[in-house]
Order: C-alpha cells, then structure tokens, then sequence
C-alpha cells in the first residue's frame, strides 16, 4: 500500500523536484493533494508553479489548492533574490492551463487527514507553515490522526540562510513553526545542515539532462539558475536541492541519520527570529519533539532524485 501523502509548497523548483518525484513514485507515495502557501514568491505565483510543474509532467489529475497569502501575523517575506520575480526564472515554462481546485489549503488538509483513516496521512511540508498552522487549528484532533509531518525547515550547526541565525522556511512564519514543532504528531525536520550537503554539482545536472525528457530539460535549467546564486553566495560548486529531501526520506530513509531531541523556535528576538533552538545534548529538561536530521547520502540522494524524474 502506498504512503498518502499532501504535499504543502510555495514552489521554487526544488520543491517542483519534491513534488514530481513523489509523483514518479507511485509504488510507495499516493499524492492526495498539492497545497500552496505563500512563502519564496506571493500565493498567486506559487500556484501558478506548482501547476506549471504538473503539466509540465503531465500529472494534472493532482489537485492544487491554494491556501494562505500571508503569514499568521506578520508580513511576507520572499525569495524572488535567489528564484527570480517568478519563483521559476530560467527556464521558460507555457502558463497553465488547469484550474486551481475548489477550496482553501487548510480546510482541504483537514477534510483529507480526517477522511483517511488514523495514522493514515503524511503531510510533507515544503514551505512556511502558515496552512498547516491554520489547519491545526481549525480542526483539534488534526495532530492525533496524522501519520506523520515531515518537513524542510531550520538549522542548528550550519547557520541560517535568510538571516545568520534562521532558516527561510521557518522565519517567514514562526509562530506557525512553533505551532507544527508543539502539536504533538510525529515531526522529522530536515533542516540546513542536510540539505547544505546536497549540492546541484555540474556533474549531476549534467546527468539529469543526459535523460533527454522535457522535465529533465526544464529542470536542468531551472535548478542551474537557481545554482548560480547559490555559488555566489556560499562559494561551493553547486546549489543545494532543498525541498525534495522531505520525498527522499520517505523513499528511503536510510539516506538520512538524525536523532530525536527537542527543537523550539524563536518568536521574540529581533536579532534571532525564527532560529531553530535544537536541543542537540539534551542539556534541558524539554521533552523530544522532533527527528531531526543531520546528515544525508547526497551521491544516493542525487541517484534517487534523477531516477524518478527519468520515469517522468
Ligand atoms: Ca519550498
């Protein structure tokens, strides 16, 4: 039986990535829903791209919904400096001809998790969390059905990439952070120090194009614009492939080694909002809420992504 799994994006092309190889994936992962949120572009452009991403791959029976244009209280922050105005500069993708499905993100997610059976729905959560936050509140037994939420999001030794002490995915929308990290579902965070590790080499872009598919073509150049700010700004060879780590766990987790331990997220500090406090040694008494992740197999990782996008 396949995982059921919603996918939750503000899609930049990594997330376009973790999107197509879930749905490469039929054997382990049934893709109930996409939902878009507001986070690396405004909520218009990101479900815009998540339904590029679908024709692109022919994949438009997926439903996308989108949910919240802004954060639970504060005001949106983007990424247009790292994924152009359009969130997909690069590669030239024809506007989509498939609707936006009826209804908002965070009512979807609820009617879908509590439909499924107990245990039975993963949310992989590939953006700032404002429509899972929302969907936790509205509907109070969301948490206890859930299976699983495994997201892209935060750091501990590496640093933050939006500001030197946070991660984008998590400051744009803290408090919703905190609300996801405290529910009480089972949370694996795959955070920089993971995805830092995973880098678009010219070599593995190289045999991503060598597949010859319109998504392999599309996505070399997409993944090699994005790359050129990353190479810039960190000085590696590469760019990382953040978001599809979050598919690639759930295909093979033996890619990733973490360990259990509580992280909170700063709300207050000017100087350190949304900064990931990750309870490494266990040097409190708060209880583990969270899988964290630190290290990955980036040669099986780029194996794994470049093998279910030659299925597309
Ligand atoms: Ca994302």
């Amino acid at each position: 039986m396949p995982r059921s799994i919603i996918l939750d994006t503000d899609p930049s092309p990594d997330d376009a990535v973790a999107i197509l190889v879930a749905l490469a994936s039929p054997e382990e992962l049934e893709v109930l829903a996409v939902t878009t949120v507001a986070g690396n572009v405004p909520l218009s452009l990101t479900s815009k791209n998540a339904r590029k991403a679908l024709e692109l791959a022919k994949r438009t029976e997926t439903p996308v919904h989108a949910g919240a244009s802004a954060p639970l209280i504060r005001k949106l922050v983007t990424a247009e400096h790292v994924h152009g105005r359009t969130g997909f500069d690069g590669y030239e993708l024809p506007e989509p001809s498939m609707p936006l499905a009826a209804g908002f993100a965070p009512e979807v997610i609820v009617d879908l998790v509590m439909r499924g059976g107990r245990g039975e729905v993963t949310l992989c959560c590939l953006a700032p969390l404002t429509n899972i936050a929302l969907a936790l509140a509205k509907e109070p037994r969301l948490a206890g059905q859930l299976k699983e939420i495994v997201l892209m999001g935060g750091a501990f030794s590496e640093g933050g990439n939006i500001t030197p002490a946070a991660e984008f995915n998590i400051f744009v929308d803290p408090e919703a952070a905190v609300r996801v990290l405290e529910c009480g579902a089972p949370v694996t965070m795959i955070p920089l120090d993971c995805t830092h590790q995973a880098l678009t080499t010219s070599t593995r872009l190289e045999r991503l194009r060598a597949i010859g598919t319109p998504v392999a073509e599309a996505f070399y150049h997409l993944l090699k614009f994005n790359k050129i700010f990353d190479e810039q700004k960190y000085g590696w060879e590469g760019g990382p492939l953040h978001d599809a780590t979050v598919i690639a766990y759930l295909l093979a987790p033996d890619i990733f080694s973490g360990r259990r331990v509580n992280v909170t997220v700063e709300c207050a500090s000017s100087l350190t909002l949304g900064m990931t406090v990750v309870d490494w040694w266990a040097v409190t008494e708060r209880a583990a809420n969270v899988l964290f992740l630190r290290e990955i197999d980036a040669d099986r990782y780029f194996d794994l992504v470049i093998e279910r996008l030659g299925r597309l």
